[in-house]
């Protein structure tokens, strides 16, 4: 392990409701939730406001309303939040070309390969630096973790949060980690945490003492390896830019063709199962799960299904492949089959969009045309999900608050704006339509004309 804190963890605070509190001025300072908000809609995020209730990520948006009343709801914006995005990874990319995305909000620095940091001064001015120029890009805050180690950087990142920054000085690491819930190291999912927890092993001290033996018993050679390493606060995973390993995939070929789809199915089983064993044994998680099939007559074909995060758990990854192969002919006999992920990550969040087979991206309601019947809206009132960007004839640019009973409620506020007025309108006010999200912080005179132009889309560095 290096001897100085040079490896830089980011992770922007409430990510997707501090963009929201960003370009909305009336919400800052104030609860705000973002989600799915059909029925079966699940909280994305929630502002460190509105978490002071409870709310959560992942958290049923009907058990959220029961905490937080009164809080703003708001479906999301990818587009708005990939592009804020690109304009913090350009500002990584500044300080190191040894960036390592996790999420759109997340990434790994190494500093002193950018000839950034060398010692703890340097590491802690780069870091600070970094957090004034984000905010001063894109108005938001983030928080920085600093360490010898990826691990310890993430850890530190987490522990700086919300709208902080922690270093941790080499030599310290072990006396940290001790006591932290062994659920803090990468790798151990809320699978391998259960598994764990039945031996009586709850913090990393526990692991430690436990020794290596026994947890290769507990989790097989590579995971109960890889986990007494960090255990020990051993880590010497490199930041790297562009991933080597792009997927982790098993197949079989077999001798004789297989017709029995219960056999097909058992099979395909089997492979996930050896897929997670593969992943897990090189500490990965990923986000989209593969199946290929090769049928008697050679002809070949894949499915793929891209969960809402990354994951290591062989239950969810088996219930995907299940679900892929659902939609592939087998009739007629199968010669080869395989399950792979790609999408891979270090480290395996626990991402309840992931764990709840069959809620996927669709539950967080991006595209309003997705909302199920049981709303009882129009097509015209599905003109207006809350939160989105709107544009007035006479009263210029502002967001839907909220529509419903053929009227939709507006608020005209920009994000250099004070806080503005209310407005309410028939849903199918000819003055009225949909509007691309501004740049949630003015440019330089000279450059004001490409702000006013800009959306999400054109948004650039
Ligand atoms: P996170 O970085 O995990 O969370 P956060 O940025 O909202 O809050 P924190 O300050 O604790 O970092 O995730 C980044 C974004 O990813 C988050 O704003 C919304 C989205 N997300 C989901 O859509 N579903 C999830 O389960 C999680 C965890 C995040
Ligand atoms: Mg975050
Ligand atoms: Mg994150």
């Amino acid at each position: 392990m290096r001897s100085s804190p040079t490896i830089l963890h980011l992770d922007m605070d409430a990510f997707f409701a501090t963009v929201e509190q960003a370009s909305k001025p009336s919400l800052r300072g104030k609860a705000v939730i973002v989600g799915g908000l059909g029925p079966r809609g699940v909280v994305a995020t929630a502002s460190y406001e509105a978490r002071v209730f409870g709310v959560h990520s992942a958290m049923p948006m009907a058990q959220a309303r029961r905490l937080a009343p009164n809080a703003a709801y708001l479906v999301p914006r990818f587009a708005l939040y990939r592009s804020i995005s690109e304009q913090v990874m350009g500002l990584l990319r500044d300080l190191s070309p040894l960036v390592e995305p996790l999420s759109l909000d997340e990434a790994f620095v190494d500093l002193e390969a950018g000839g950034t940091a060398w010692d703890e001064r340097s590491a802690r001015l780069a870091g600070a630096k970094l957090r004034a120029d984000i905010r001063a890009v894109t108005g938001l805050t983030g928080s920085v973790g600093l360490a010898a180690s990826k691990m310890l950087a993430k850890i530190a990142s987490e522990q700086a949060k919300p709208d902080g920054l922690v270093l941790i000085e080499p030599g310290t690491e072990r006396a940290l980690l001790g006591p932290l819930p062994v659920r803090t190291l990468p790798g151990v999912g809320p699978a391998t945490g259960d598994h764990l927890r039945r031996a009586g092993i709850h913090t990393v001290d526990e692991l430690a003492e436990a020794g290596e033996d026994e947890l290769v018993r507990l989790l097989g050679k590579a995971h109960g390896h890889a986990l007494y390493a960090m255990a020990l606060a051993r880590d010497e995973r490199p930041v790297v830019a562009e991933r080597e390993t792009k997927s982790v995939s098993v197949e079989d070929t077999y001798d004789v063709d297989i017709h029995d789809r219960v056999r097909v199915g058992a099979e395909v089983q089997r492979l996930a199962d050896r897929c997670v064993r593969r992943l897990r044994g090189a500490g990965l998680s990923g986000r989209t799960i593969v199946l290929k099939v090769r049928r008697y007559d050679f002809s070949t074909l894949t499915r793929s299904e891209t969960l809402r995060g990354p994951t290591d758990d062989p239950a969810v990854i088996r219930e995907a492949a299940a679900r892929l192969l659902e939609s592939v002919d087998t009739t007629g006999g199968v010669r080869l089959l395989g399950v792979g992920v790609s999408g891979l990550a270090d480290y395996t969040q626990e991402d309840l969009f992931a764990q709840a087979a069959g809620v996927r991206e669709d539950a967080l309601g991006e595209e309003p045309e997705a909302a199920p019947a049981e709303e009882r809206q129009t097509a015209t009132e599905r003109r207006w999900p809350a939160g989105h960007d709107v544009r007035h004839a006479a009263y210029g640019h502002g967001w839907v608050q909220g529509s419903g009973l053929g009227r939709v409620t507006v608020r005209f506020e920009t994000p250099g704006s004070e806080p503005g007025r209310v407005r309410t309108f028939r849903i199918d006010d000819p003055d009225l339509e949909p509007a691309e999200p501004l740049p949630l912080v003015a440019r330089r005179p000279g450059a004001s004309e490409r702000a006013e132009a800009g959306g999400a889309g054109s948004a650039g560095p």
